[in-house]
């Protein structure tokens, strides 16, 4: 499970979930089931503006009917007909079938206590999706208070099966099991929770049982049994916990964790899986992993999903990264925006590796309950590792191109110091756009700090598209008004370092609208590129209305960004550029762009979908 916009954005109040849980949250469970949320009371309203801090908080800001516009709902993204969800859990294809599970409210559009259910969606693209009937609903003692996230795994048999964090009365979490009712249906409509749960309790020396949860997909150990591993956190560390087992059922704690960290937050949401070095098949964690690949560790902590790479260490039973570094704010993220609680599965169908997140609303929880739904899912990714070996790459899977119409291009374009090339012919709210960015020359590139990379979302701040640099900024400019008083920029600048070049990319959302108490940070990350080899920058962004997906030099940097423009929202209409605002000369040697028709996803009577 991962914990909503106040926990994200408060890091003095990581340690504390579920004290703050019960704090923001009361216990919903004592009015019965319909209309629960009005239960929850609007939290002590934290100001998570940082940027502003004068805003006033959101309770006091005015009610607005455009919130309830169809201006923010995404076109393409998943998301439910209505109410909440957070993480994507138990994702997997079977008999032809596409599932996402996802933790999800039936009741409303806002996480409360002791309502967290497992919806279910289906498809068979990964575009379209049929919603389902939740499958599992807080109803036992091992989950009465919320039946949080988890992850399925295909047995040896081809047999389904789930594993879930249940919270039992006072935080308690525990593993729970879950089994398909009738293997046979494609849709697994039907689970039945396991006679024995909780398969597994939280018994460990120093272990903090309310922060023990979201167990991972199973794969075969070195002695042939299943391992799984649970996000935790201990004394004064936190780890992914290893745990073993014969037959799914019963389960042992290993000695030693797969692997731990002194001075992180909780982990969670734990991922495994392995990976080849420049091939982008991705590898089943339930078979034989194949001679020359490497392990990805990935957890969701604070507010980021970062990862390590290195290698499965089958003696020790342990991952062993490539390097260590003690610094987590230098681990590399899988996003370095709006993006939290990732899972990836193997897609057996494609042979390949996909991975997405959940992406939370960026506005006022009074915002949420007018629309009527919070939080959404990203484009699916295929992702794979770095011939380098360091870095995961992740691409839009391609599906998602089915969905593309109104193709516009432009070649050999050239900009300037100060120019802006307006696209058009597509609709701006709901676009792909790929463009390549050909340097003209590297000489211009400034000095790199290695001190930004503790803090790129600082950087970004201070290096925005309007100030002047050697190389870059030079991006794209997405939902601007008129006059610009509200637009999106997502910017590149090239520094150099000492052997090489640092390509800062930010998606910076500060002026993203005119309305306040949003919160519009400048995200940003950085990735190595080797320019005297290739001097050309890639950028593809997916913008669906209030989700803007960017994916930086061929999936290096990935950022989720969530805007909500007002008096575009109004206009009904947006205008994009290409532009460049540093003093080196910049060549656009390909632009695409394509208006994104509307999936599919979840609407009712989307039976014809699928
Ligand atoms: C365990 O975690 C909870 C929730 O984060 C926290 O409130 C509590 O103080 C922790 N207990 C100990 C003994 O650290
Ligand atoms: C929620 O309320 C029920 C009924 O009033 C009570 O039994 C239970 O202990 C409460 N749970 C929490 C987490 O406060
Ligand atoms: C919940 O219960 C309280 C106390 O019985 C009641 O005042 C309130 O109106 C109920 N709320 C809803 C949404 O049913
Ligand atoms: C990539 O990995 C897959 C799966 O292991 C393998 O079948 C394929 O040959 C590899 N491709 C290349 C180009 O090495
Ligand atoms: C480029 O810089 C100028 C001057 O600083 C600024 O007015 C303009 O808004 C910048 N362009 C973008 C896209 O930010
Ligand atoms: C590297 C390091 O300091 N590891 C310590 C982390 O915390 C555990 C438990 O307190 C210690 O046993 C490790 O030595």
């Amino acid at each position: 499970m991962a914990l909503p916009w106040a926990f994200v954005l408060l890091p003095a109040l990581f340690f504390l979930s579920s004290s703050v849980t019960n704090l923001f949250f009361s216990n919903s469970s004592s009015n019965g089931s319909g209309g629960r949320c009005s239960l929850c009371p609007q939290s002590p309203e934290v100001s998570f503006c940082p940027l502003s801090p004068e805003v006033s908080p959101c309770s006091q800001s005015p009610e607005v009917p455009y919130i309830v516009s169809t201006t923010y709902r995404t076109a393409y993204h998943f998301q439910p007909p209505r109410n909440w969800i957070n993480d994507p859990c138990g994702l997997m294809y079977y008999k032809g079938i596409y599932h996402n599970f996802y933790q999800y409210n039936p009741h409303c559009a806002l996480w409360c206590w002791g309502d967290i259910a497992w919806g279910h969606s289906v498809s068979t693209d990964l575009v379209n999706w049929i919603q389902l009937e939740p499958v599992i609903e807080p109803d036992n003692p091992s989950d009465i208070d919320g039946c949080w996230t988890g992850s399925a795994t295909i047995l040896s048999g081809g047999q389904p099966v789930i594993l879930y964090t249940g919270v039992s009365r006072d935080n308690c979490q525990v593993q729970n099991l879950l089994f398909p009712k009738n293997p046979s249906d494609p849709y697994l409509r039907e689970w039945t929770k396991a006679g024995n749960n909780p398969v597994i309790q939280p018994v460990v020396p120093g272990l903090n049982r309310s922060c023990f949860r979201d167990p991972t997909t199973g794969w075969i150990g070195p002695d042939g049994l299943w391992r799984i591993a649970v996000g935790a956190q201990l004394y004064s560390y936190n780890a992914a916990l290893l745990y073993k087992s014969e037959d799914f059922l019963s389960w042992t704690r290993v000695d030693h964790p797969l692997y731990s960290h002194n001075l992180s937050n909780m982990w969670e949401c734990p991922d495994f899986f392995a990976v080849l070095p420049g091939n982008n098949s991705g590898l089943d964690m339930s078979v034989s992993i194949p001679r020359g690949a490497k392990h990805a560790l990935k957890m969701s902590v604070g507010y980021f999903d970062k990862y390590l790479i290195g290698v499965y260490d089958l003696k020790r039973d342990a991952f062993v990264p490539d390097t260590i570094v003690d610094d987590c704010r230098l681990w590399l993220r899988i996003d370095y925006g709006d993006f939290y609680a990732s899972k990836s599965f193997f897609d057996s169908k494609k042979g390949r590796r996909i991975i997405w997140g959940w992406s939370q609303e960026a506005d006022c929880r009074s915002d949420d309950v007018a629309k009527g739904w919070a939080g959404i899912h990203t484009i699916p990714r295929t992702i794979w590792l770095d011939s380098d070996g360091k870095q995961l790459l992740q691409w839009p899977v391609d599906e998602i191109e089915s969905l593309r119409t109104n193709e516009i291009n432009h070649q050999g374009l050239e900009l300037n110091k100060g120019d802006m090339f307006e696209i058009n012919g597509v609709d701006t709210f709901q676009a792909d756009v790929e463009i390549y960015f050909e340097l003209t020359s590297i000489n211009a590139a400034e000095p790199f700090n290695p001190s930004w990379l503790l803090d790129p979302e600082k950087h970004c701040c201070e290096a925005g598209a309007s100030v002047h640099g050697g190389i870059g900024p030079f991006g794209l400019v997405i939902l601007a008004s008129n006059n610009m008083d509200e637009h999106t920029v997502v910017h590149f600048r090239v520094y150099k370092s000492q052997q090489k070049y640092m390509i800062l990319m930010c998606s910076d959302l500060r002026r993203s609208s005119i309305r306040p108490s949003r919160y519009t940070p400048a995200y940003g990350g950085f990735f190595e590129l080797d320019l005297a080899k290739e001097r050309k920058i890639s950028l593809r962004t997916l913008i669906d209305r209030s989700a803007v997906e960017s994916f930086g030099g061929g999936g290096r940097v990935c950022i989720t960004s969530r805007v909500y423009p007002a008096v575009l929202a109004d206009v009904g209409r947006a205008h994009m550029y290409a532009f460049n605002n540093g003093s080196a000369t910049v060549r656009v040697p390909q632009l695409s762009a394509w208006t994104m028709r509307n999936a599919h996803v979840n609407v009712e009577n989307g039976r014809s979908a699928i």
